[in-house]
């Protein structure tokens, strides 16, 4: 992978949050993407998010597979644990590094070849088992790294700078509500006032949280007959909701006027104000918003916002009765209890 490390000068004004870091701290090495790429608008988000949220680096891990999505883990975060793992499989890597260690924040960073070509199969049995991590798709409806041929998320008519797309798209945000994600969205890399937000509240959601970022490829995908281009999504961007993300603790201030917000407290104490922007949608429906989206995809429309939210989720650590602490905590006498132990299981199953 190719980086050009940044230089680590700090200066001494430098805002700082409540863990004493500065913005500084969540960045990493400098971009080799495009100018204009939507995935480094992407990792902007990510950064301010973490910023704003006070996560300390080190309780971070971020996993991703091979693209240009998949290189930006590099350019945030440098201070965290971090895993660039084969074209397609990184949602078997996280999900395996969070099963040993469920007590790190865990950012999957993808691509649309990456999630919805080669790598399907992983991201839908990731999804299906409710790992809590939040897994982003950067979507640009191509393979972007290796020089634009059409994704699985591209759709039907839509034209690249090179050909025009004949098979139907994979929609990544229906396939992970009929999965069981329990936070689904959708954002466009340009509008950063609805993608940290929702940044935020999916690292606070317990369970298994699925983002999928539309992302223009300015080298092969931006031109006017791309659905996937700046123009197109800014022209057909219908969004669903507003959300404002609030900390556990901090004070909520009543600057809406009542009833036009839908207050929804998170298992961490966090509270998100959802404010409609479509009078008929609601975001704890999941049927309901599937055909939604059928329907505003059907119509040429690209539904952003919070999709669907489970306030109460489950993850794989309670599907599977795991064991509370991070495996490389426990002593040897957690792992092997002795003799007696092993014989009472054995006996358990005459
Ligand atoms: C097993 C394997 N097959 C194919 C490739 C070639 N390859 C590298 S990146 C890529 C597609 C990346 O597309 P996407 O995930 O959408 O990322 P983008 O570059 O568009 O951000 C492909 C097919 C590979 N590296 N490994
Ligand atoms: S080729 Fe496309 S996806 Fe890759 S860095 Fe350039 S603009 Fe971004
Ligand atoms: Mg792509």
């Amino acid at each position: 992978m190719t980086y050009i490390a940044k230089p680590k000068m700090r200066h001494p004004g430098l805002p700082t949050n409540a863990r004493g870091f500065t913005h500084r701290d969540y960045e990493g090495a400098i971009s080799t993407l495009c100018a204009g790429c939507g995935h480094d608008s992407i990792s902007a988000a990510l950064i301010q998010a973490c910023f704003e949220l006070d996560i300390e680096p080190h309780r971070v891990a971020k996993l991703s597979g091979i693209g240009c999505s998949s290189k930006t883990p590099d350019y945030l975060l440098g201070n965290s644990h971090g895993f660039n793992s084969v074209h397609g499989r990184m949602p078997s890597v996280l999900t395996g590094a969070n099963l040993a260690n469920r007590d790190l924040i865990y950012l999957g960073i993808s691509g649309d070849g990456d999630s919805a070509s080669i790598g399907l199969g992983q991201f839908a049995h990731c999804v299906r088992r409710g790992v809590n991590m939040v897994y982003i798709c950067e979507n640009n409806g191509v393979y972007g790294l290796t020089k634009g041929q059409f994704s699985a998320t591209a759709d039907k008519g839509s034209k690249s700078k090179t050909a025009t797309n004949s098979d139907s798209p994979i929609d990544l945000v229906s396939l992970a509500l009929i999965l069981g994600a329990t936070f689904v969205a959708r954002s466009f890399s340009g509008d950063k006032k609805q993608l940290v937000p929702l940044i935020k509240a999916a690292i606070s959601h317990q369970g298994s949280a699925v983002l999928d970022v539309i992302s223009p490829c300015v080298q092969f995908n931006n031109n006017p007959q791309s659905t996937k281009s700046y123009d197109f999504v800014r022209e057909h961007n219908d969004a669903v909701n507003r959300i404002d993300f609030i900390e556990p603790r901090a004070e909520i201030k009543a600057d809406y006027a009542p009833g036009t917000v839908e207050t929804v407290t998170q298992h961490d104490g966090s509270v998100l104000k959802l404010a409609k922007l479509h009078e008929d949608y609601n975001p704890h429906d999941r049927v309901g918003a599937m055909s939604f989206l059928l329907a505003r995809h059907a119509a040429g429309e690209i539904v952003t916002g919070l999709l669907y939210l489970d306030e109460n989720p489950e993850d794989i650590h309670t599907h599977l009765n795991t064991v509370s602490s991070p495996l490389n905590t426990l002593r040897e006498s957690d792992v092997c209890p002795g003799a007696g132990a092993l014989d009472a299981i054995n006996e358990s199953y005459r």
